[in-house]
């Protein structure tokens, strides 16, 4: 299972502030602890951050048939971005969305998700753990919908 991972604004800024809330490791740790988790799981990772909403469209739109599933933490857009609600379900590529903090225990402006409408599942507050947790509910759903296929 072919697997893309999308982080979206000042995720590459991981480690270098609030570490209260995002931790201490830095986003190439975060790689290296989803690379490995995703090797031990079987699934195959790439993955790739932006800070610019086009750009984080045109890579979904370039996962289409080429990965079996997304994981994306959108950051910031999250709680404001149509386009990458549109572009998730344009492609029709199962996506889960992550974050690492408890949105939910946060602000009133971080209670929205636009991208959630699209997505087959949501982790939240898991910290990296929350990537992990992401790519098995993609790896399940995968399993669940092949096996739906073999009885048809
Ligand atoms: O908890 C998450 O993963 C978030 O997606 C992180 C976003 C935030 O806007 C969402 O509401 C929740 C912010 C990412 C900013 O990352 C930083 C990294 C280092 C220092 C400061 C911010």
């Amino acid at each position: 299972m072919k697997i893309l991972v999308i982080n979206g604004p000042n995720l590459n800024m991981l480690g270098i502030r609030e570490p209260d809330i995002y931790g201490k490791a830095t986003y190439k740790d975060l790689v290296e602890f989803i690379g490995s988790a995703a090797d031990s799981l079987g699934a195959e990772v790439d993955f790739y951050q932006s800070n610019h909403e086009g750009d984080l469209v045109d890579r979904i739109q370039q996962a289409y048939g080429v990965f079996d599933g997304i994981v994306i933490n959108p950051a910031a857009y999250t709680h404001t971005s149509v386009a990458l609600l549109d572009a998730v379900k344009s492609v029709g590529i199962p996506t889960v969305e992550v974050h690492i903090s408890d949105v939910r225990e946060r602000e009133d402006f971080r209670q929205v998700s636009y991208i959630r409408l699209g997505c087959i599942g949501a982790v939240m507050g898991k910290g990296f753990d929350g990537y992990v947790e992401a790519i098995k509910i993609l790896m399940d759903y995968t399993a669940g919908q092949s096996s739906k296929e073999d009885v048809q």
